[in-house]
């Protein structure tokens, strides 16, 4: 029997990795674990980039991205600017179980959703809603706004419009599985996908390697495909530590942050033997305000526990540093 593991994103993720890590030792498979951990965090109102509370798309809708993927059959589910609908993360298990197809984006997704039961419901709440009008008031041209001309580069990351929940575990018999579930980039374009429903770039696993989930800007981090390098990296024989890093240095090779808006990437990954490591950006992921922080549970950890992950350059690797 294998020990079991769970690690998440972000200090929000913290809940989710210890409800995770105890359906684990009770016996749940990667995936149901992955599900209901994601789901507590996309039920939480006060998490603004998951879910119900997250913030909304330059004109006020809640476009949720997700998916879910499962070690055992290298199943894959995701939807895409899905909208009124809660727990996307089992809207796209849903589309992995009883669909043909990978992936369902927008309005025929919302239909998908109806027909499997997910009742509409509003994912706006009072205080994202809030945040969207003190946002709408104060931007300045050069923010990201529906038919408006976009700035050349990005904005910069601040710690409340963004991060997404990804997800990676291992249970009892050996299995893994990795999910990822966002509200994405607040105030982005309506329609606009991030990474996290991408498979490869948001989430990947490989049973007999590993798995690894993102966060940051899905714009860049997409462009190239940061968990399929960290798992394949891992297949090569590199360390979890060594795998995370690389691949976020070919994302700073590829798309200097410098040159492309000071951007924040990170990944967290898991390999098949229980060992666990997490890399970010130093551009745009350590600040005064800001901590690239994951959390993990499994030997050695105890029930669920936050780390600092290592802020990555293209020739250096900053460890943890006190804050
Ligand atoms: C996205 N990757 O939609 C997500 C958002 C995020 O930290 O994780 N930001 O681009």
């Amino acid at each position: 029997m294998t020990n079991p593991v769970m690690i998440t994103t972000w200090p929000f993720g913290l809940p989710a990795c210890r409800l995770g890590i105890e359906r684990l030792r009770t016996g749940a498979s990667a995936l149901d674990a992955i599900e209901a951990a994601a789901n507590l965090t996309e039920d939480d109102p006060d998490v603004h980039s998951v879910g119900t509370g997250g913030l909304p798309n330059a004109e006020g809708v809640v476009e949720l991205d997700a998916a879910i993927m499962d070690g055992r059959t290298h199943g894959l589910g995701a939807v895409a600017a899905l909208t009124r609908t809660s727990r996307a993360i089992s809207v796209a298990r849903r589309v992995m179980e009883r669909t043909p197809h990978a992936m369902l984006a927008g309005d025929n997704a919302v239909r998908f959703a109806r027909n499997e039961g997910f009742p509409e419901s509003e994912q706006l709440t009072e205080a994202a809603r809030a945040k969207w009008l003190a946002w709408k008031e104060a931007r300045s041209a050069a923010d990201v706004a529906h038919f408006e001309p976009l700035p050349a580069a990005p904005r910069k990351l601040t710690p409340d419009d963004h991060d997404t929940i990804g997800l990676c575990a291992l249970d009892r018999n050996g299995d893994l599985a990795a999910g990822c579930t966002t509200s994405g980039m607040a105030w982005k374009l309506p329609g606009r996908v991030g990474d996290s429903p991408i498979v490869g770039a948001g989430l990947y696993v490989d049973n007999e390697i590993g798995a690894a989930a993102a966060t940051g800007h899905g714009d860049e981090m997409v462009k190239a495909l940061l968990c399929y390098r960290v798992v394949m990296l891992m297949g090569s024989g590199l360390s979890p530590d060594a795998a995370t890093v690389e691949a976020i240095r070919y994302l700073l090779r590829k798309r200097p942050p410098e040159t492309h808006g000071n951007y924040g990437a990170g990944v967290i990954a898991l390999s098949r033997d229980g060992r666990v490591a997490a890399a970010g950006t130093l551009s745009g992921y350590k600040a005064p305000d800001r901590r690239w922080t994951w959390a993990s549970a499994g030997p050695g950890v105890g029930v669920a526990r936050l780390h600092e992950g290592v802020y990555v350059t293209l020739n250096s690797v900053v460890p943890t540093l006190p804050s």
